[in-house]
């Protein structure tokens, strides 16, 4: 196994600790631990590090965008993929937390956004991030973080 060259930060917003538990015509049955394991296990073939966090409250969202920075007591991350669910579609401060980083991101949602209510076709979060995935279920995870794999490593 080759040593890690680099971290991703998979940040997860709220109501989605609750993926398979509810709503599997929409989210399928997979749990947030399936998340887990799908991003670490595309990860590490990468030679990548993940930490995968998620929160229903949007300043500790903010505070995750932020420690990609890194401090005395914790390693930075070089890229981030973002499933920030519903505050997607309301939240500016989340926008201006990876405007402010400038790290590669990728935003995933696992449902199709633009086949679903209106409001669900607007992001906040799109015009800050390098690409985003939508309707590939949890395999847009995977995706996501061979993408990154190939910005940081390419
Ligand atoms: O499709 C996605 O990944 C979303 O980001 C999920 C959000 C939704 O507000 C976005 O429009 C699209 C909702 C996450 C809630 O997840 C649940 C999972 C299981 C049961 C209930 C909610």
């Amino acid at each position: 196994m080759p040593a890690e060259t680099g971290r991703l930060l998979i940040i997860n917003g709220p109501n989605l600790n609750l993926l398979g538990t509810r709503e599997p015509e929409v989210y399928g049955t997979a749990t947030l631990a399936d998340v887990e394991e799908i991003c670490r296990t595309a990860a590490t073939a990468h030679g990548l590090a993940v930490e995968v966090v998620q929160s229903n409250h949007e300043g500790e969202l903010v505070d995750a965008i932020q420690s990609v920075r890194g401090s005395a007591e914790r390693p930075g991350a070089d890229g981030i993929v973002i499933n920030p669910a519903a505050y997607t579609h309301t939240s500016v401060a989340l926008r201006d937390a990876l405007g402010a980083v400038a790290r590669p991101t990728v935003e995933v949602h696992i449902s199709n956004v633009h086949a679903r209510e209106e409001f669900r076709r607007h992001s906040y979060i799109s015009p800050v991030v390098d690409a985003v995935i939508a309707g590939a279920g949890l395999t847009g995870y995977r995706l996501a973080v061979d993408l990154l794999a190939e910005r940081l490593q390419g």
